[in-house]
């Protein structure tokens, strides 16, 4: 597979990049993950492309996290709010605006820059254990740390948990949110599997991570962001107990056969059939001569398109908001990406929609699209077309 966040510019697709995709789940700990991560720092740098606040839907989320953040912080005085994964300060522009101390630790500088504009202050590092100890040193125990679809991100889990135990206060909390492996297997998002995504966290297996740190699950709230995540809130082992809904999805995980073998093999056995699937209605729709674009260059999108081998021949080009997507090529499949503004200017007969868990967004604003006879493609959590044609 090549790395789902680098676009390649044309002519150099033969320098890119490809590692082995392989997932497996640990029998002991109940932890899913990829067996060869790639390097945090080949994925993560100076022109990682992705910017959080592409979306209102998630400016809106991650608002909404920051005024509960600040609530929480109640009389503590002069609290530190640390977020690791800050992006382009989607989240503590808000907490920055209100004059509280924070940091936001990010290793990618494309978009660390963007949270410096905003006022954000941002360590350029990866968080683990030594970094956490670092800022610890320097600004003291933080009462809150804060984290949105980073944590599955760290390949070494122990040592940011780690680095979590030493820098949180007595009385902090450390809340994060993920996609939820349960819903990714309900769902069989099997676009969420590519090398970003190095753990895919479940209540049980956080419950066990956690532990091994000195740390407990409080707290386990589902998100309907990403397809479907988990807000976890960690807090030191022994300061309170944890609410009833740790238990109810232990016990809907159980009943999921989370804990199960067979669960794994029967995930697989329907992500090839949907990958089948939906490569057939692309030949079909190309047969009838229909002209197929994609809709949001995710990086979701490449595991779905190197699995099934969808290139240019059945994709024309994929539409993106991204300033630095335009004008390069989807890696491995080399499908060019266009600026979403032109997508009006030359509606193709049938859009994939890639960034499917962005659905009410996109499709509410491309109404017109609709209305002038173009039909959506979505393949999870079943290959369908929509509307239905007449
Ligand atoms: O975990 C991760 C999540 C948070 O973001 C990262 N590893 C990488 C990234 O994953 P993704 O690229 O699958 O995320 P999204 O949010 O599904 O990507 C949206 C893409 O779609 C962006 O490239 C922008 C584009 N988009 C668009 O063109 N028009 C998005 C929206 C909402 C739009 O209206
Ligand atoms: N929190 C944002 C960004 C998620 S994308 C959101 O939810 O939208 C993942 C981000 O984590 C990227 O900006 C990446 O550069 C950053 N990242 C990856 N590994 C990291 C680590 N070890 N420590 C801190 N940030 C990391």
């Amino acid at each position: 597979m090549p790395l789902a966040d680098a676009f390649v510019e044309p002519g150099s697709a033969s320098e890119e990049f490809t590692y082995q995709l392989q997932v497996a789940w640990c029998r002991t700990c109940g932890l899913v993950q990829l067996t060869d991560p790639v390097s945090p720092a080949r994925m993560f740098h100076d022109a990682y492309p992705y910017t959080s606040s592409i979306s209102t839907v998630m400016m809106e989320h991650f608002r909404t996290l920051a005024t509960e953040t600040i609530a929480r912080l109640d009389s503590t005085q002069d609290p530190l709010v640390v977020e690791v994964g800050s992006n382009d300060g989607i989240l503590l522009r808000h907490i920055a605006a209100r004059g509280l101390r924070h940091l936001g630790v990010e290793p990618s500088e494309s978009v660390a820059r963007v949270a410096d504009a905003l006022g954000v202050t941002t360590r350029r590092a990866f968080f683990c254990e030594s970094v956490a100890k670092e800022v610890l040193e320097e600004h003291g125990p933080a009462e809150a740390i804060v984290a949105a679809n980073v944590i599955s991100h760290i390949p070494n889990l122990s040592s940011a948990l780690a680095g979590v135990r030493h820098l949180l206060s007595k009385t902090g909390t450390f809340v994060f949110e993920e996609p939820y492996f349960a819903a990714i297997l309900e769902s069989t998002a099997i676009d969420q599997i590519y090398d970003e995504h190095v753990t895919y966290l479940s209540v049980g297996a956080v419950a066990n991570c956690a532990d091994r740190h000195g740390l407990s699950l409080v707290d386990a709230v589902a998100q309907p962001t990403h397809g479907g995540s988990m807000r976890y809130t960690l807090q030191r082992a022994g300061r309170r107990s944890p609410s009833p809904r740790v238990a109810e999805h232990l016990a809907r995980e159980a009943a999921l056969g989370l804990k199960n073998e067979t669960t794994y093999g029967a995930f697989k056995e329907r992500a090839d059939l949907r990958t089948r699937q939906f490569r057939s209605l692309l030949e079909d729709l190309c047969a009838r001569g229909m002209r197929i674009a994609g809709y949001g260059a995710t990086a979701k999108s490449c595991t779905v398109l190197n699995y099934g081998g969808i290139d240019a021949r059945l994709i024309q080009c994929v539409y993106d908001s991204t300033p630095a997507k335009h004008g390069k090529l989807t890696p491995g499949m080399h499908i060019p990406v266009k600026p979403s503004r032109d997508f009006c200017k030359e509606y193709p007969d049938y859009a994939v929609l890639f960034a499917w868990n962005h659905e009410r967004e996109i499709v509410g604003r491309e109404r017109e699209f609709v209305a002038l006879g173009g039909r959506w493609i979505a393949y999870v959590p079943d290959v369908r077309v929509f509307p239905p044609s007449l």
